[in-house]
């Protein structure tokens, strides 16, 4: 499935702004028919953005159910003739979805995309009603998953991550217009040989029209380097500007059908950054080059928008991971909007690409340690039907990124229960899946302390180990001296196993306004001094090659007595200003020797 787009044959109409909302606590919609005209009794809220916060109701931002979305779009007179699509960026978590009265799509999971062929209903120059039910509701075979409990005060939906459970619909919607016969997909792998780029590519279309596929590959400066003919071929350009760290080169291929008199039939953009990737012993090697991540696991979060993408939030957050010079992030711990691969690919940035596969561990109650009362994996819980949702994510996941040369390595799952041979056995063919389906980047899972070296039984899968440990916050707090020793010796041990450590998570809470000249949790200075003990463990350990810290920003969670406002792991606020750590940490990654 392709990004919408305009080109010389696309045209794309974006339908963000103001929708209609109707919350459906009691499930009536659907049986009502609340699709087959206007939403009675709605109120006004914006697209993108989760519906929690926009409104100052605590029934709209706890609320369990159906949350009836509407709005009208006016086909645009120029598309006689056209393929019309409606595309939804997300839906969180799930969606069904009506053009008029008529059912056009249904999709499950809330980070990916999903889109239906409406030619059928689209008049140009009339209006289309777009109705969508996005259902938050999270249970055992959903990703990421929930319990759905009835209480004598209504519906309460409980979950095992440490994030809130923010829904809606998060991203752009799209009507948009292909010709009849149309590129339905394209595939870019990238390779060098010497200094010479080689890129292979794959190209699927649809439609009546007799065709040949012809593409175009052009440089940054829009010299054309190489041309092919043909659904599959390989380009090769000498001397090619790569795509690096630090240097977001990127080629665009113009991908072309052409009809039997030589006319354009259709044209897509795809663009490309020539890259390698690679996992040898204990090395990251980017274009054969090592490559040590630093940077941090992020949220889409922020105030009032909730998980809502906002391109202010997207540039102002990474100019600030170029401020503290940050060449990575995690997408934890889910898919982002497709806009933050495009500005990662663009500026250079690294990305480790994270399914929506967070809180399969029982033994975990909100990021931290407590049980939550049930058996991980059981054909009650987390269970084969789970494990064909998430394989169907992680297919989606790979779909959706395959092409951004800023995405190289995929992130499985965060912190699942993983010291078992259940766990084993529910891992083992999303592993061999993901390879299956990507074959140029690695695949990796992050792993949890409750699964330390020795114990954990689904590390060997991965090419690479991602680990998270909270030495000096939830084990040894306030006490940084055995932390470090603790932390050590375990790291030493996972060292032993040969592969590339990347630690995705260290950090500690903290207030920013709180000081103390002795280290006392939540205050900056303890943050600056535990993120301290932590890179001295790190430089004292070969094969880590990557820190990222938890987390980039203060963000929203569910209520609990360990959260105030949220988690406060920050380097910056939830509005973005620099806590200490954040200069520390400017003053380590920024140094020049
Ligand atoms: C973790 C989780 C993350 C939490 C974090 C914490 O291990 O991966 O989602 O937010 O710990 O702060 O407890």
């Amino acid at each position: 499935m392709l990004r919408p787009q305009d080109t010389r044959t696309r045209e794309r109409k974006s339908l963000t702004g103001l929708w209609r909302l109707r919350l459906d606590a009691a499930g009536a919609g659907r049986g009502d028919r609340w699709f087959a005209g206007e939403l009675d009794d709605a109120v006004d809220v914006p697209v993108p953005a989760s519906y929690n916060d926009v409104l100052a109701d605590a029934a709209v931002r706890d609320h369990v159910g159906d949350a009836w979305y509407q709005t009208t779009v006016r086909v645009p007179r120029g598309w006689a003739g056209e393929r019309v699509v409606l595309r939804f960026d997300s839906a969180t978590h799930r969606a069904v979805v009506w053009v008029g009265d008529t059912q056009v799509a249904e999709h499950e999971g809330g980070y990916t995309p999903f889109e239906a062929d409406v030619t059928h209903l689209a008049v140009p120059g009339e209006e289309l009603r777009v109705t969508a039910v996005v259902n938050n509701e999270l249970t055992f075979e959903t990703i990421p998953p929930g319990v759905v409990e009835d209480t004598p005060h209504g519906r309460r939906q409980r979950y095992f991550h440490d994030f809130f459970n923010y829904a809606g619909l998060h991203r752009a919607v799209w009507l948009y217009a292909t010709p009849a016969t149309y590129v339905r997909d394209v595939t870019v792998v990238t390779d060098l040989d010497g200094s010479t780029g080689v890129v292979r590519y794959s190209v699927e279309s649809a439609g009546d029209a007799a065709r040949t596929t012809r593409v175009t590959l052009r440089d940054a400066e829009r010299r054309v380097v190489a041309t092919g003919e043909g659904e599959q071929g390989e380009l090769r350009v000498a001397g090619a500007h790569r795509w690096a760290p630090g240097d977001g080169y990127l080629h665009e291929l113009d991908v072309e059908l052409v009809g039997d008199d030589g006319a354009t039939l259709d044209s897509y953009l795809q663009t490309v950054g020539i890259r390698t990737v690679e996992v040898r012993g204990i090395e990251f090697l980017i274009n054969g080059e090592p490559f040590r991540f630093t940077g941090f696991g992020k949220h889409e979060d922020s105030a009032v928008r909730g998980k809502g993408h906002d391109d202010a939030f997207l540039v102002h957050d990474f100019a600030l991971l170029d401020w503290v010079g940050a060449n990575s992030f995690r997408t934890s711990h889910y898919p982002y909007a497709d806009e933050v691969y495009d500005y990662a690919d663009r500026h250079g940035v690294v990305v480790i690409d994270e399914v929506a596969a967070v809180g399969q561990n029982m033994g975990l109650a909100g990021g931290i340690f407590g049980t939550q009362g049930y058996t991980t994996f059981s054909p009650e819980t987390v269970n084969d039907r789970s494990r064909e949702v998430h394989a169907q994510a992680i297919r989606e996941l790979v779909a959706r990124d395959k092409n951004h040369p800023s995405v190289v390595l995929w992130s499985i799952a965060n912190e699942p229960e993983s010291d078992t041979d259940a766990a084993r056995a529910y891992f083992e063919p999303l592993f061999a899946l993901t390879r299956e389906l990507d074959p140029t980047r690695p695949v990796g899972f992050v792993n949890v302390m409750l699964a330390p070296h020795g114990k954990c039984q689904v590390s060997e899968l991965g090419d690479v180990l991602m680990l998270n440990r909270y030495y000096g916050w939830y084990v040894q707090s306030g006490d940084l001296v055995a932390a470090e020793a603790a932390w050590r010796e375990e790291l030493e041990a996972w060292a032993g196993d040969g592969k590339p450590i990347i630690i995705t998570e260290y950090g500690a809470d903290t207030v920013p306004g709180l000081h103390s000249v002795t280290p006392t949790p939540w205050t900056e200075e303890y943050q600056v001094e535990h993120l301290d003990m932590n890179h001295r463990v790190f430089d004292s350990v070969d094969a880590v090659v990557g820190e990222q810290v938890w987390n980039f920003a203060d963000f929203q969670t569910s209520s609990g007595v360990m959260r105030v406002g949220g988690n406060k792991k920050g380097v910056f606020t939830r509005d973005r200003q620099p806590k200490a750590a954040a200069h520390a940490l400017r003053r380590r990654w920024t140094r020049t020797s």
